[in-house]
């Protein structure tokens, strides 16, 4: 029963919900998402003027808040309902207000049948269910911990293992005894054999090392540690390898998961990671703002030097780097012949900043040199990605001269590619998403085979679900990319249920409950954003040329637009020209509100100015809009677009020079996944303004360290920025404080040191879970592998073979 409905039901609400849902019947739109469905009972409570109270309080105020889905499906309405995150129930509520709860099976014919796609007389539909995959793994039961999934694994894995004492003690002995580098023996060898011994040789140990000097080098008792049966790993002096020896007593004497988890991130296990990141141009200089390529390239390669940093870090720490332990890193990518003057076509790049990391880029095989020698849209590499692992497997083999400990995928086509892989090598799966498509679009699903040509995402998504599945842990940056918010579906939430008409219906697509997720935020480059304030790092000629570029400098070929006042507070923005950043918004935004305009210059970095210079639709039909909205507003002499590509040390100094002038930073997306960008403007001390939709609202705590904005009101928006500028006037330390905070916000929460250390621990927890549970996880990945190779790659075939014709 509905708690919600049934409220409405119960109270004199009642005729108003069959009055509201009989307008609803009349009108044409017969599927109303949460915003139809906002804005349709906002002008029912207009038109029969109806109170505030009654509009947001009511039972049926109430109702509507957490409906997420109407379906007006003859004479009857579908309700999904959302009473909580992650929840969700479904009803079918008749004329006569009787509903039926409906399962899920009959929603996603529902679904089919709104779109002409229900056709029972075919027989059934192909029905994907994880569900049962997931009936013996540990689950969390309150939503507000999705997203803790390595603490609570490491709770559930200390009651279950020191449960039953022996097994625990065999399968933690069996475990140390595993370890090894290139044939270097780590942390235990043979001279110890059974459990007893370890734990009187720990003893021991402590007590040998205890009568040494702190600093004691390893080196200088090396030996005598191997007699007992200590191999090198446990620590860099005596002191160190003391503390740790201490831990593993604990650990044996009254363990709990405190210290297991202590325990398990010191042992050294992890040496080599790759990171996948197939499509688009990855590389360190002129590739972002280019369609597709931004934020996701900016976050491996900061994760990439900050892993390898961190790595060395422990490494030292656990005395193994004198021993010729070093970590590597790799980031695999595709080889793009036709480099357009990028380093895309070069098989390896070392990555500035770092000892061992680098970019290896694999080429696509030929299939159709017109397709694979150049760049090739997201949405068109399916079929390449297979052959791409073999030929990838084979190189990382050759460059790590091993096998990786740890897969990291990135996006869609780098998860399908880190399962195959991982498959392939027995090694543990990382999955990051970034921006998954299916929540972008909207009815993307429902719509697959009107859209496939175009965006193919029966192939995307058919890999998500195979990816996110096989996955042992999931990197989000957000707790709303899991689950969304109390009033809105997330991310990985949208592929629990889904139709893909006369293809599947996914009934269980992803247990959100799984502690495979973890909600695990990025940092920033902190050696090139940095706040303004920091004066002996800037270089004065660069700042000089940056605030010519920005505000005066009359070149044609990169920026469009002249100032009539250049000294008016500048209003900043930096995105690629995609539909979803919504630049033409916030152009908008500008050209309605002459206050604005009296505030404020708009002054924004998009890769591009001139439609000559894309062959990327969304890329020329954002333009178009642009340029149309600066015309019709006439914002000659307010604005600048500068179409440039900057390196990446002028984008830092960019921010730092608008907040020399006390300007702001908008992001007016109309989804924001996570927004580097945010973190970029805040730490060099910009009073940032971003979008309420997506990762904004857990960086940002609004009117403290930053705005919210909705980019979807104009006016909304452009009233907050101009009431900061007129508080700034009246005071400006209100300016400085904002940005001061912003500063500290992402100092103390957004650092890559803070990431990278929890993404190390919990490769590490993940792979002693698996070495412990013995989960069995080969029923799923079977199920998996046929999903790819009975629908994706017959897909991705049948792609290849248009690709062949070009
Ligand atoms: N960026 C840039 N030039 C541009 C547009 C973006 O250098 O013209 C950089 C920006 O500084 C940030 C990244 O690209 O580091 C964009 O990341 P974000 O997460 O904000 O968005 P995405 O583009 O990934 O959707
Ligand atoms: C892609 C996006 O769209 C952004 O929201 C993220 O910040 C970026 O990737 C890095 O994760």
């Amino acid at each position: 029963m509905s708690h919600l409905l049934q409220s409405v039901l119960n109270s004199n609400n009642k005729l108003d919900l069959r009055q509201f849902f009989g307008e609803l019947r009349l009108k044409e739109q017969r599927y109303l998402l949460r915003n139809d469905i906002e804005r349709a009972f906002s002008d029912y409570c207009k038109q029969h003027q109806k109170s505030q109270e009654f509009q947001h309080h009511s039972p049926l105020g109430q109702l509507i808040d957490y409906t997420q889905e109407l379906i007006v499906d003859g004479e009857s309405i579908c309700a999904i309902i959302r009473p909580k995150i992650a929840d969700q129930e479904v009803y079918r509520i008749h004329e006569d207000l009787s509903y039926d709860a409906i399962t899920v099976q009959d929603l996603l014919d529902t679904r089919d049948r709104f779109v002409g796609h229900y056709r029972p007389q075919d027989g059934d539909v192909f029905e994907i269910d994880f569900e049962p995959f997931y009936d013996y793994s540990p689950s969390i039961r309150d939503p507000k911990n999705i997203g803790k999934g390595v603490e609570f694994l490491n709770r559930y894995l200390s009651s279950k293992l020191f449960q039953d004492p022996r097994e625990w003690q065999e399968t933690l002995f069996q475990f140390l005894s595993l370890h090894s580098y290139n044939g270097l023996k780590l942390l235990i060898n043979p001279r110890i054999k059974t459990w007893e011994q370890l734990s009187d040789r720990v003893k021991q140990a402590i007590s040998f090392t205890s009568q040494r000097p702190e600093s004691d080098p390893y080196d200088s008792f090396r030996f005598d540690l191997q007699d007992l049966g200590f191999e090198p790993g446990w620590g860099n002096t005596a002191g160190r390898v003391r503390d740790t020896l201490n831990i593993l007593d604990e650990l044996i004497d009254s363990p709990n998961d405190q210290v297991l988890e202590t325990f398990v991130s010191r042992i050294p296990m992890i040496f080599r990671i790759v990171l996948v990141s197939v499509h688009g141009w990855f590389g360190q200089e002129g590739v972002l703002g280019r369609p597709d390529t931004g934020g996701q390239v900016v976050y491996v390669l900061d994760q990439a030097r900050s892993l390898e940093k961190q790595l060395q870090a422990e490494l030292h720490e656990a005395g193994l780097d004198v021993l010729g332990v070093h970590p590597k890193v790799i980031v695999l990518t595709r080889l793009i012949p036709n480099a357009e003057g990028t380093r895309c076509n070069e098989r390896l790049e070392k990555i500035w900043g770092t000892d061992d990391a680098w970019i290896l880029r694999v080429p696509f095989r030929e299939f159709n040199p017109k397709v694979t020698q150049n760049w090739i849209s997201r949405f068109e590499i399916w079929p390449y990605l297979e052959t791409f692992t073999l030929d990838a497997e084979t190189e990382l083999l050759a460059e790590f001269k091993g096998s990786p400990d740890l897969i990291v995928g990135n996006y869609s086509d780098g998860n399908i590619v880190a399962f195959l892989l991982s498959r392939r090598l027995k090694v543990t799966q990382f999955n990051v998403a970034h921006a998954l498509e299916k929540s972008k679009y909207l009815f993307s699903n429902l719509y697959w085979q009107e859209l496939e040509n175009q965006y193919h995402f029966s192939i995307q998504f058919t890999a998500d679900l195979i990816a996110m599945n096989a996955a042992n842990c999931i990197i989000s940056s957000t707790y709303q990319e899991i689950v969304g918010k109390p009033d809105s579906v997330g991310q990985y939430e949208s592929y629990h249920c889904f139709s893909m008409p006369d293809l599947y219906h996914v009934v269980s697509g992803i247990n959100l409950f799984s502690p495979k997720f973890n909600v695990v935020a990025p940092g920033v480059n902190e050696a090139v954003f940095f706040p303004y304030l920091r004066q002996e790092e800037r270089v004065p000629s660069d700042v000089e040329r940056l605030d010519k570029l920005l505000f005066t400098d009359e070149d044609p070929s990169q920026v469009y637009g002249t100032l009539e006042d250049p000294n008016k507070r500048p209003l900043f923005s930096m995105a690629r020209l995609d539909r979803i950043k919504n630049l033409s918004g916030l152009v908008d935004c500008f050209g309605q509100s002459p206050e604005l305009q009296e505030h404020y210059n708009l002054i924004f970095i998009a890769g591009k100015l001139r439609e000559d210079e894309s062959d990327d639709a969304e890329e020329i039909a954002e333009m178009r809009k642009l340029y149309e909205s600066i015309e019709r507003y006439n914002l000659h002499g307010k604005f600048r677009w500068l179409g440039v590509r900057l390196p990446k040390v002028d984008s830092g100094e960019v921010y730092r020079v608008i907040a020399d002038r006390r300007g702001v930073f908008v992001q007016p997306a109309l989804f924001e996944a996570f927004g580097l960008t945010i973190l970029e403007a805040m730490i060099s001390g910009l009073p940032t303004f971003g979008t309420q939709f997506g990762g904004p609202l857990e960086i940002i705590q609004d009117k403290i360290n930053g705005f919210y904005i909705n980019p979807t009101n104009l006016e909304e928006m452009a009233q907050k920025l101009v009431d900061f500028a007129t508080k700034c006037q009246q005071n400006p330390d209100y300016w400085l404080e904002i940005s001061q905070k912003g500063m500290d916000r992402v100092y103390s929460t957004y650092t890559w040191q803070i990431h990278t250390s929890r993404l190390l621990s919990m490769a590490k927890t993940y792979g002693f879970w698996n070495y412990s549970s013995q989960e069995n996880r080969e029923d799923m990945l079977r199920y998996l592998e046929s999903l790819f190779y009975l629908i994706y790659k017959p897909r991705a075939q049948a792609m290849l073979a248009e690709h062949m014709a070009r």
